[in-house]
């Protein structure tokens, strides 16, 4: 019998797309590639929205349901800073993470510089102000999250250079301090040729723990004459060991099929970067930019989607040298 499909796990919402330029308090491009949290009684997006000059800025949304009646903030949370030249051209792609320990949210975000794309770090109890830390990765690096705790003292974050040389691969990182980081090795890799997630990968929302191990979803670039195709894909890592990658799936789980998602300011585009647990309810909410332009929402059952990974290959690193320690 052949394995089962992932491409029903995550069913779009009829709703969708869930969040268009056309609901924001101000004239701008676009909404998309939000960050995505549970915080108290209401979902909050942090979306990327691109101006008329197309510079991004983050901006709140919350919703009591995580689907409807969203509810926007009359001005960006995170807006390129003068003091922050590393941000002049834009503040992108935010994923939040809570950390227990620091009773506050990471919010790890691509600011862009004009000597490239670098991770930065900025922290907030609330949603309603920010504090930044500041650039975390040189550039070109970007798609980026934490890890909610320490692992024997220090902090982990997921992220990804892009080398002139060989695959843009995912990396993984230790910090004691969330400010010096260090450690650096290949997490997962680009596949070659012809696959989905050949040469450019990056992750997607934060790793979620789970029984299983940490739940992870990431993106493929898979370059074609007409541009390239963001598709998204599983991994499960180890749960103690998060530089462990036990299975990865082969297949996509989503890809861009719906109107929204195949026409927009960039064709073929499905680009998550947030996701929330609704653990009582066994659902996974998934919110995903489509197209570069606007908001999807797909749910899944959590449960179906971590048996899914569960049986996907195990995972074996192919270019040991790589990992930069080779
Ligand atoms: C990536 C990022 C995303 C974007 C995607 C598709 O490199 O820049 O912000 O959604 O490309 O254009």
């Amino acid at each position: 019998m052949s394995a089962p499909s992932g491409r029903q796990l995550f069913i779009r919402h009829p709703s969708n797309p869930i969040l268009t330029a056309n609901q924001l308090p101000y004239p701008a491009n676009t909404v998309f590639n939000p960050g995505a949290a549970r915080v108290g009684d209401e979902t909050v997006l942090l979306a990327r929205v691109e101006d008329l000059r197309g510079i991004s800025s983050l901006l709140v949304a919350r919703s009591t349901d995580g689907v409807g009646d969203w509810r926007l903030d009359e001005k960006p949370l995170l807006a390129p800073d003068p003091a922050h030249p590393e941000e002049v051209w834009g503040c992108e792609d935010p994923r939040l993470v809570y950390l227990p320990e620091r009773e506050e949210w990471a919010i790890t975000y691509t600011a862009y510089s004009n000597r490239g794309p670098l991770v930065s770090l900025a922290m907030t109890t609330d949603f309603r102000e920010v504090r930044r830390l500041g650039p975390v990765m040189p550039p070109d690096d970007k798609d980026a999250a934490l890890f909610p705790c320490r692992f024997d003292g220090r902090w982990i974050m997921i992220h990804r250079p892009s080398p002139i040389y060989g695959p843009a691969n995912i990396w993984i990182s230790y910090s004691p301090d969330l400010r010096h980081w260090g450690d650096h090795a290949v997490l997962l890799e680009a596949r070659d040729g012809a696959w989905w997630d050949a040469v450019k990968i990056g992750l997607g929302p934060p790793p979620l723990a789970t029984s299983e191990g940490w739940l992870m979803m990431y993106h493929g670039a898979h370059s074609t004459a007409s541009g390239p195709i963001y598709r998204v894909g599983l991994a499960l890592l180890d749960l103690e060991h998060p530089e462990v990658v036990l299975h990865r799936s082969d297949e996509w789980v989503m890809a861009p099929v719906t109107n929204y998602e195949s026409v927009g300011d960039v064709d073929k585009v499905i680009f998550p970067n947030g996701w929330v647990l609704d653990e009582a309810a066994d659902r996974l909410l998934l919110y995903y930019g489509a197209g570069d332009s606007v908001v999807g929402l797909a749910v899944a059952c959590f449960s179906e989607v971590l048996e899914y990974v569960k049986q996907t290959p195990a995972y074996q690193h192919r270019r040991a040298s790589d990992d930069g320690r080779g």
